[in-house]
């Protein structure tokens, strides 16, 4: 279902960083389920280049019960660029909801005319993308943007719309990580460590995908994958001087 999602996703971080691997830790990479009728997979993968510190992408697999494409990617932390946020699901073909954002990090005037009025043109051709539902897990003050894609969606409207809106998203992204100054202040970058730390924080308790998670892997697994893995900065260890 959003194979092509990923595998675009893949092939444009390819072409415009120059990205290494970023290891998962050992046991995370990828989870086949024992449990229930419908075989599930989950793989992931992560990179990192000198301006984005962490890429990941996570693809679930169930067949006709659910399909799942995750990824965000984290700036450097001398770059106060908003985190890529994605996260498009299927389930039983019938229910599929999508969320892609800038993901800010911080809210004032200056930020959001910089970061999120850019994606105003975007946003306002797909209509059908931004559906104006509300969010019951998250805040839809915090971490998101006023242009964010969120809808309910049948899969015509998938490949029809959400393609194209998601490479045009994705180019002006990168437009943005190519035309950012890096931040020189220390406290400039503390700010950004923070942020991205908080986002990490808030996202480990609110993200709802704990549930889906456990009911195919258990969880144990669930637990680890979110904590040492996706949001693996909930709880901080050492923060290096160097700003990345
Ligand atoms: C909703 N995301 C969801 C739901 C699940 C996931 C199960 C609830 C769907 C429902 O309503 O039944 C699943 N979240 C996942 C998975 C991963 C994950 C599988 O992190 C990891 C592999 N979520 C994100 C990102 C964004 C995001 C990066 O992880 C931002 C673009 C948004 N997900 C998001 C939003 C909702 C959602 C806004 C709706 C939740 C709400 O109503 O508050």
């Amino acid at each position: 279902m959003f194979a092509p999602f990923k595998q675009y996703l893949e092939t444009e971080l390819f072409k415009n960083f120059d990205l290494h691997s970023r290891p998962i830790p050992p046991g995370l990479e990828s989870n086949v389920s024992e449990r229930g009728k419908n075989p599930a997979t989950i793989q992931s993968w992560c990179y990192e280049s000198e301006q984005l510190r962490k890429v990941r992408y996570s693809y679930i697999d169930a067949g006709e019960t659910a399909q799942v494409f995750n990824s965000v990617i984290y700036p450097a932390h001398n770059y106060d660029i908003p985190l890529l946020g994605v996260d498009f699901l299927s389930f039983g073909k019938k229910k599929i909801l999508v969320v892609m954002d800038f993901q800010p990090l911080f809210r004032d005037r200056a930020y959001i005319d910089k970061y999120i009025e850019p994606m105003k043109e975007i946003r306002d051709k797909y209509n059908e993308l931004a559906q104006d539902l509300e969010m019951k897990f998250y805040d839809a003050n915090q971490y998101f943007s006023k242009y964010l894609l969120f809808a309910k969606l049948d899969s015509e409207t998938v490949v029809n719309s959400l393609f194209p809106a998601f490479q045009e998203y994705l180019k002006l992204y990168w437009q943005m990580v190519a035309d950012a100054e890096p931040l020189t202040d220390a406290e400039d970058i503390q700010r950004v460590i923070e942020a991205q730390q908080e986002y990490d924080r808030y996202s480990a308790e609110r993200d709802p995908a704990h549930g889906l998670f456990s009911s195919y892997f258990g969880a144990e697994w669930s637990d680890k994958f979110l904590n040492e893995f996706l949001f693996e900065d909930a709880v901080p260890l050492v923060v290096s001087s160097t700003g990345k």
